[in-house]
């Protein structure tokens, strides 16, 4: 009923009498005057003014269910099965446990902040509230559990086609998961997998996306290699119009890849990579590679060919993009 009041509120644009609501919904007038108080406590600013009715004045950019699924154009995700919450430790925590309760493909998860966002190999992902994306997916693709690197690679080329509808903005993948902006990273991918031997259970896929930080709202020690969409484009951003732009690319791409593999996604990542060509180190654990990155194999492995000449095939590691744009420390 809530849903419907903003509904009718939204369409007409001017006041709409509480007596007409009431009609509209089926309900009588102080259960429409409870529905608006709910919606005036989630960030809605509503105008009631007595005997004339109530009338909406401004949407907030809320991750929540009523703002999110207004216009959200996937052919699933995010439509049957949505979770927003103000504040959990991790959305992937979260959806890890979503996923082994059995919570379908397509599910999301959404917080406005995150107390212990995480990075790959236990690092921190700074999440503050209100400011950015932070969100996870569940998907239970029929792949070998082998395969499952292979959909961080696209869901990168996912996510550089949604920030890429954003006027003023140019984002380049850094190989694997790292989503740049300017040469800075403005987003990272999360790919957490359950699986047996020969069967995924189910992944969680986890991005993080700044969208509208000030330089100083970052914790010191990542300012020099984040940045957030706003300062690249000088203008705050509509984190709900941003996060269903990527729900529909990352959902597109996915089922592309499912229908017709890894080749043609691709082809579409060398597009965006800012990766090949340049001169990289690698770091695999105890293992330091310098090299120039040549090519992604078809399996979505780094190419490196090292000073030596000698080529190596990276599935896994941080990479640091070294050279002519200066170097990117970044992990
Ligand atoms: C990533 O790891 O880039 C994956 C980030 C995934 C975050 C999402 S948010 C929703 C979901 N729930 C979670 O708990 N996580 C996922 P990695 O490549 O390891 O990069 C981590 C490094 O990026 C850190 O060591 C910092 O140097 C840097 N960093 C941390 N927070 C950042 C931010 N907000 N913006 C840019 N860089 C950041």
């Amino acid at each position: 009923m809530k849903n419907k009041i903003l509904d009718i509120l939204t369409q007409t644009g001017e006041y709409v009498s509480g007596e007409k609501l009431s009609q509209l919904c089926g309900v009588s007038r102080t259960a429409v005057w409870k529905q608006v108080n709910k919606l005036k406590e989630e960030g809605y600013q509503i105008e009631s003014q007595s005997r004339i009715g109530y009338r909406l004045v401004y949407r907030p950019d809320k991750l929540i269910k009523t703002e999110l699924l207004e216009g959200l154009q996937t052919l699933n995700w995010g439509k049957h099965s949505l979770y927003t919450f103000d504040n959990v430790d991790s959305t992937n925590n979260i959806a890890k446990d979503y996923g082994a309760q059995g919570k379908p493909e397509g599910t999301v998860i959404v917080a406005e902040s995150q107390s212990r966002g995480k990075g790959r190999l236990g690092r921190l992902w700074a999440s503050p509230a209100g400011q950015g994306i932070w969100a996870s997916i569940i998907l239970r693709p029929s792949i070998l559990p082998t395969l499952a690197p292979q959909i961080t690679l696209v869901m990168a080329v996912g996510m550089a086609k949604a920030l890429n509808k954003i006027e003023g903005i140019e984002a380049k993948i850094k190989w694997p998961n790292d989503i740049l902006v300017n040469n800075r990273k403005v987003a990272g991918i999360l790919t957490e997998l359950s699986a047996e031997i020969e069967r995924i259970n189910y992944i969680v896929i986890g991005i993080g996306v700044n969208v509208n930080q000030d330089i100083n709202d970052f914790p010191e020690e990542f300012r020099e290699n984040a940045i957030s969409l706003k300062e690249a484009v000088g203008m705050r951003l509509s984190r709900v119009k941003i996060l269903q732009w990527m729900l529909e690319e990352i959902e597109k791409t996915y089922h592309y890849y499912l229908a017709e593999g890894l080749k043609p996604i691709l082809a579409e990542w060398r597009n965006y990579s800012l990766t090949i060509g340049r001169e990289v180190e690698v770091i695999m654990g105890n293992e330091r590679i310098k090299g120039s990155a040549v090519d992604v194999g078809d399996d979505g492995s780094l190419i490196v060919k090292d000073e030596n000449n000698i080529m190596h095939k990276i599935i896994a590691g941080d990479v640091s993009l070294r050279g002519k744009w200066g170097s990117y420390a970044g992990d």
